[in-house]
């Protein structure tokens, strides 16, 4: 698609952000000739033991520090072995740029009432086009992909990787369940109702990433985030041993523990107070801070 120009053509505006923790970087940029915005996402791939070995003797070595029986090198690894994933946002919205970039953090604890008052009225324009939800759904893409089907309107979804995952390394798998439901926003819209989806999302997703990754629930992360950043109901499903972006305690919640709460109270996530972190560029920060939430 679009998307898929070649990077000859690509230049930097700006770059978003940098992490060397995750060896990631986010760039803002423009393709030679187009009008719209980029934003482009370059991440270091994990090592794959299979080809280690391969990988190693093909590689060009580069002293960088020798000091006894210690010596560093800069390694060129050979082209056939993949040096880095990019994600490509094309055309990127200001939304989009603002995601990605280094911003200064804001804990909100939102009340029932703040939700109503506050995050509720301006979902509609604090939030990402749900278009590739419905691809998705629709099967329009990524439709050979799918890793579990479940059609039933009420409490089926569609299991597939997640974008963030590169399909190969399964320490670091990362999964998606979106539901076929339209309409339930995010944690806050789940009631007693939601229940038989839940546990449906939660009980055939583990049997189905048993079967097809030989994973077993004891090594999987599996939760649903708030705030999300697309307002249409999906879990998460990851491995236990990748740090994965976004299972902090601000954002994760726990789909066993969701399901529990609400079988004991099925208002539990109507009623609750729930605390998420807020960056300075998201709209519902600057909503918070119009009421003072912040003074
Ligand atoms: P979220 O909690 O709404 O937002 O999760 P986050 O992106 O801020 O975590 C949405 C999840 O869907 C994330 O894990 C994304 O990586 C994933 N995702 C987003 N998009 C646009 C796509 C996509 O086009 N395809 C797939 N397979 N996953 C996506």
């Amino acid at each position: 698609g679009e998307g898929s120009r070649v990077l000859k053509d690509f230049s930097v505006t700006k770059i978003l952000k940098e992490d060397s923790k995750v060896k990631l970087m986010a760039i803002h940029g423009k393709f030679e000739g187009a009008n719209d915005d980029a934003v482009l996402l370059l991440e270091k791939l994990p090592f794959a033991s299979k080809t280690v070995n391969a990988m190693l003797t093909g590689s060009n070595l580069h002293e960088t520090l020798k000091n006894d029986i210690y010596s560093t090198y800069e390694a060129v690894s050979p082209p056939s072995f993949p040096g880095y994933k990019t994600t490509m946002i094309y055309p990127a919205t200001e939304k989009h740029i603002a995601k990605y970039s280094e911003q200064d953090v804001f804990v909100v604890h939102e009340t029932k009432e703040l939700y109503s008052m506050v995050t509720k009225p301006s979902l509609e324009q604090s939030s990402f086009s749900l278009q590739w939800v419905y691809n998705i759904l629709e099967k329009k893409t990524e439709s050979e992909r799918i890793i579990h089907e479940d059609v039933d309107p009420e409490t089926g979804f569609i299991l597939l990787p997640d974008m963030k995952w590169d399909r190969k390394d399964v320490n670091s798998l990362y999964l998606v369940a979106i539901v076929n439901k339209h309409g339930v926003k995010s944690l806050r819209d789940l009631n007693k109702q939601c229940l038989p989806l839940l546990k449906n999302i939660l009980n055939t997703g583990t049997k189905v990433i048993k079967e097809k990754f030989n994973i077993p629930d004891s090594k999987l992360r599996i939760y649903i985030h708030y705030q999300p950043s697309y307002y249409h109901l999906h879990v998460h499903f990851t491995h236990v041993k990748f740090d994965a972006p976004g299972s902090d305690v601000f954002r994760a919640h726990l789909l066993s523990s969701v399901i529990e709460n609400i079988e004991n109270n099925g208002d539990f996530y109507e009623n609750k107070t729930l605390s998420f972190t807020l960056r300075e560029n998201d709209n519902l920060f600057k909503k918070y801070n119009e009421r003072g939430y912040f003074d």
